[in-house]
C-alpha cells in the first residue's frame, strides 16, 4: 500500500501531479472539513509536504500522530518548531544549494536597482518626465563600495563571489570567521560603519530576530544602502522605516518582509526604496529544481528511510 503523504498546499502542479501518481497524497488546502479529515485520515499520514513560508499550522502535528517526516519547499526552517519535531521523532529536510543562485542573483539586482534607482528611473522614461524635465536625477555607483555580508553562508558567499567583479570590496560579519580573504568583523555595528552598503544573507529565526536595528542602521549612515534577501524578522522594521524617514540611510533594496504578504504599507511611500515580494527563489527553474528536491526527499524515505538534504 502506498504511503499516506499530506501536502499543505500544490507547491508545483507537476510536482504534486508527480507524487499524487506515486503516494496517497492528501491535499489540505482541497479539503473543506479539515476536522472531518484529520480525524479519518490524520493517523495515516506518515509524511507532510509544506514551505518556508507556510510552515506547520499551530496544533496540526497533534493531529498526525504517525508522522515521520517533513519535508519542506525551502531552505530557511526557521518557522519550524525543531525542538517539537525531535520530541516526536520527526525529521525534517529543505532545499538547500538548488535556489542559492537566484536568491544572490536577486541581491545584486537589488542592490544596483537602489543604488541606479531602476524604478525610478523606469518611471521617469515610462510616464514622460524625461520629455519633460530631461535626464533624472544622478544615482549612485556601485564601483569602490565597500559591502558588507550579514551572513557568510552558501548565499552570502554566492552574493560576495558575485559582487567582486562590480568593484566592490566584500566585508561580513558570522558567528565565526571563515577561510576567505573578505575582511571578517565580530560586530554587526562594526561591520555596517564599515560598509557603504549591506546585505542581509543570515538565517531567520530568534538568533537574527532584529539584528538589523537602529544602531546598525545609524552606523551604516546617510549614504549607506541596506538589502535583505534573508527574512522580514532579520530586520527591526520600525527601524528600518525611521531611518528611512529620516534619511538615517539613503536607500533599501528589500525582498523580505516582517508581515507577508501584509507588507507594512510604509515601505510603498519611498522612493529610495526598491521592493520585491519574496521572489528571491520565484524563477520556473529553481522552483522546479526546489520541487525535484522535495521529491526525491519524499522517496528517499520512502524507500531507505534517508533524507537528500536533512535539517534534522
Ligand atoms: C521561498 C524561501 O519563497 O527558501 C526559502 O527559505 O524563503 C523562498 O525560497 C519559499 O520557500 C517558497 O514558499
Amino acid at each position: 500500500m502506498s504511503r499516506s503523504v499530506l501536502t499543505l498546499m500544490d507547491f508545483r502542479p507537476t510536482y504534486t501531479a508527480m507524487l499524487a501518481e506515486k503516494y496517497d497524497l492528501h491535499r489540505w488546502d482541497e479539503v473543506d472539513d479539515k476536522q472531518a479529515f484529520l480525524d479519518q485520515v490524520g493517523s495515516k499520514i506518515t509524511a507532510l509536504v509544506t514551505s518556508a513560508g507556510v510552515g506547520v499550522p499551530d496544533g496540526l502535528l497533534d493531529k498526525l500522530p504517525n508522522l515521520e517526516v517533513i519535508t519542506s519547499f525551502g531552505v530557511g526552517y526557521d518557522v519550524f518548531d525543531l525542538d517539537a519535531c525531535r520530541t516526536r521523532g520527526i525529521r525534517l529536510s529543505n532545499t538547500p544549494d538548488v535556489l542559492t543562485d537566484d536568491v544572490a542573483d536577486t541581491a545584486i539586482m537589488l542592490m544596483h536597482a537602489t543604488l541606479r534607482r531602476l524604478v525610478v528611473g523606469d518611471d521617469w522614461a515610462r510616464s514622460g518626465q524625461w520629455a519633460a524635465n530631461g535626464a533624472m536625477p544622478l544615482t549612485r555607483s556601485v564601483r569602490g563600495k565597500k559591502l558588507g555580508i550579514l551572513g557568510l553562508g552558501r548565499i552570502g558567499q554566492a552574493i560576495a563571489s558575485r559582487a567582486e567583479p562590480s568593484g566592490v570590496e566584500v566585508g561580513y560579519f558570522g558567528r565565526s570567521k571563515k577561510q576567505v580573504d573578505y575582511h571578517y568583523f565580530d560586530d554587526l555595528v562594526a561591520l555596517a560603519q564599515w560598509s557603504d552598503i549591506l546585505i542581509a544573507a543570515c538565517p531567520g529565526g530568534e538568533a537574527t530576530k532584529g539584528i538589523v536595528n537602529a544602531d546598525v542602521l545609524s552606523a551604516l549612515g546617510p549614504d549607506g544602502y541596506v538589502v535583505n534577501i534573508a527574512r522580514g524578522s532579520v530586520m527591526d522594521e520600525p527601524a528600518l522605516i525611521n531611518a528611512l524617514r529620516d534619511k538615517v540611510i539613503a536607500g533599501a533594496g528589500l525582498d523580505v518582509f516582517y508581515n507577508e504578504p501584509n507588507m507594512d504599507p510604509a515601505f510603498a511611500e519611498f522612493e529610495n526604496v526598491v521592493l520585491y515580494p519574496h521572489g528571491a527563489s520565484g524563477t520556473v527553474e529553481t522552483r522546479n529544481a526546489m520541487a525535484q528536491l522535495v521529491v526525491d526527499n519524499l522517496d528517499a524515505w520512502d524507500q531507505r528511510g534517508e533524507l537528500v538534504t536533512p535539517v534534522i
